[in-house]
């Protein structure tokens, strides 16, 4: 039986290579490709985030700890997504300006394109300017703001005013998410919605445009 508990101390440990030969080991193993990631490298992901807020471990070691589980999840991405599935529609995904966590924006677009959208992921510090190019360059049903500071979330509603000033906001659905987002700040800054994770993301997609 597949050992999670190794998966889980490899990312903790950073050790990019032993993550990767043990993503690949569980593959083989037949474990599931999302429970690979939701019982092995999101909890292992989870600790690292509280040993950062206990002062137990600083910006290089989470670096590695964040490499590692990108890492992994690239070696279960090909199980996952399909790409024989018609598109239901185009999303485009970044996290905001100022903001450079990507493993839950990546988690997400993974979910997406797993579900059969087509993902246009514009990667970390995205500028309004830039998300609004891609929307209509695109023409994206959907956009999906991530981020993960809270010094970062005035820059969704800077977005979404952007959006307004250009006369695009009504052309899109605007998502927002991340660990410090709250229903009540999607709905103070005038988004179409929020969701806690990445499976619950594509339930409300399904729900706004399906
Ligand atoms: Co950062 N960091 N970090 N960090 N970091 C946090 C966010 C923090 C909470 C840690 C802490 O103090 N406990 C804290 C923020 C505090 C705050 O704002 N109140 C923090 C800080 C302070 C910082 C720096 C300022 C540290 C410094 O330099 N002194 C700095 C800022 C850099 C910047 O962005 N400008 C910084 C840097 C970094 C690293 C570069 C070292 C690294 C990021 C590497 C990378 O992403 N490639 C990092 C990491 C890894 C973290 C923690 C430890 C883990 C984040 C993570 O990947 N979680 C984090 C602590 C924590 O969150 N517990 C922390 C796993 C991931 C699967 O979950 O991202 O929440 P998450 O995504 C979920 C959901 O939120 C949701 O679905 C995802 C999947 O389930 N979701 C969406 C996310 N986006 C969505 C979009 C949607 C829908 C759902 O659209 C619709």
């Amino acid at each position: 039986m597949f050992n999670f508990d190794d998966l889980g101390n490899a990312v903790m440990q950073g050790q990019e290579d032993l993550v990767k030969e043990l993503a690949q080991q569980a593959i083989d193993a037949k474990v599931e490709p999302v429970s690979i990631i939701n019982d092995g490298l999101i909890p292992a992901m989870n600790v690292v985030g509280k040993r950062f807020k206990d002062g137990d471990m600083f910006v290089p070691e989470v670096l590695m700890c964040a490499r590692a589980m990108n890492a992994g999840v690239a070696v279960v991405k090909p199980y996952i997504v399909d790409g024989d599935m018609p598109s239901k529609g185009t999303i485009v995904i970044g996290t905001v300006k100022g903001d450079l966590h990507d493993i839950g924006k990546n988690l997400v677009g993974m979910m997406f394109e797993s579900s059969g959208y087509n993902v246009v992921d514009l990667g970390v510090d995205t500028a309004p300017e830039t998300f609004a190019a891609a929307v209509k360059e695109n023409n994206a049903q959907v956009l999906c703001l991530s981020a993960l500071l809270t010094t970062t979330m005035p820059a969704m509603k800077d977005t979404i005013e952007y959006f307004k000033q250009e006369g695009i906001r009504d052309n899109v659905k605007v998502l927002v998410g991340g660990a410090p987002i709250t229903q009540d700040f999607a709905d103070e800054i005038g988004a179409d919605g929020t969701s806690p994770d990445a499976a619950t993301a594509v339930e409300l997609v399904e729900k706004l445009i399906g």
